[in-house]
């Protein structure tokens, strides 16, 4: 009886997949606390694709995308550093660098990244335009629990939040798959055309959960 109990109690906690198709996430303003962890499928990946769209008018550093697993708290990120004007992709704590991206604020910017440990290269993908493939971190996996936020930046494996590094501004269409994706694939995501949905985070069946001040909302605020 006591584990049947449990067992409705934590069906009831779980959070079921939602089509996310038409919204976004929205982070109002700057704290250390409000973000959203999503819940990948899967704790063992030898490639990864990201991708994610996103909309800010800060002007400082901050995080756009942060995996953690307990042995990497930079397992796979995306971050913009402001004083260098670079999108910087770190892998298992290893940083690549990529300078003369034009992210203006502003404005929705379409940004995939993807990683293969064969041959650890790293490659990104800017509003349609790929960029060089630079050498990062290669021979093994990213393993153990992941943990997937949005909105703040890791510094521990679920926290280590950094007010001066959190995102500002909207998000959406977010996704993640466990292979390189083609460039097909990826232009097709750019394009908001029809794509192979991520394996691991997919927007159109998402698990995930607020914290704080972060509101689901539609994208579309313009009229037609
Ligand atoms: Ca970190
Ligand atoms: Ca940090």
């Amino acid at each position: 009886m006591k584990f049947l109990l449990l067992s409705v109690m934590l069906t009831a906690c779980a959070a079921t997949p939602e089509d996310l198709s038409g919204k976004m996430f929205t982070f109002p303003q700057e704290t250390n606390t409000a973000h959203v962890r999503l819940t990948a499928s899967g704790q063992d990946y030898s490639a990864l694709t990201v991708c994610h769209r996103s909309f800010t008018d800060l002007k400082r550093d901050h995080i756009l995308f942060s995996m953690a697993t307990p042995a990497n708290s930079n397992s796979f990120l995306i971050f913009w550093d402001e004083t260098n004007k670079e999108m910087e992709p770190h892998i298992k704590d290893k940083k690549t660098e990529y300078r003369g991206q034009d992210y203006k604020p502003n404005m929705w910017h379409s940004i995939c990244t993807t990683w293969d440990s064969t041959s650890g290269l790293v490659q990104l993908w800017f509003d349609g335009r790929p960029s060089i493939r630079k050498f990062v971190s290669s021979g093994s996996n990213i393993r153990g629990a992941t943990v997937i936020i949005i909105g703040q930046e890791q510094d521990s494996h679920g926290g280590g939040f950094d007010l001066k590094q959190s995102f500002v501004g909207m998000m959406t269409d977010v996704y993640m798959w466990d292979y390189v994706l083609s460039p097909c694939e990826i232009q097709n995501y750019m394009d908001d055309l029809n794509f192979t949905p991520g394996n691991v985070l997919n927007w159109r069946a998402l698990e995930y959960q607020i914290r704080d001040r972060v509101l689901l909302e539609d994208k579309h605020m313009t009229c037609h």
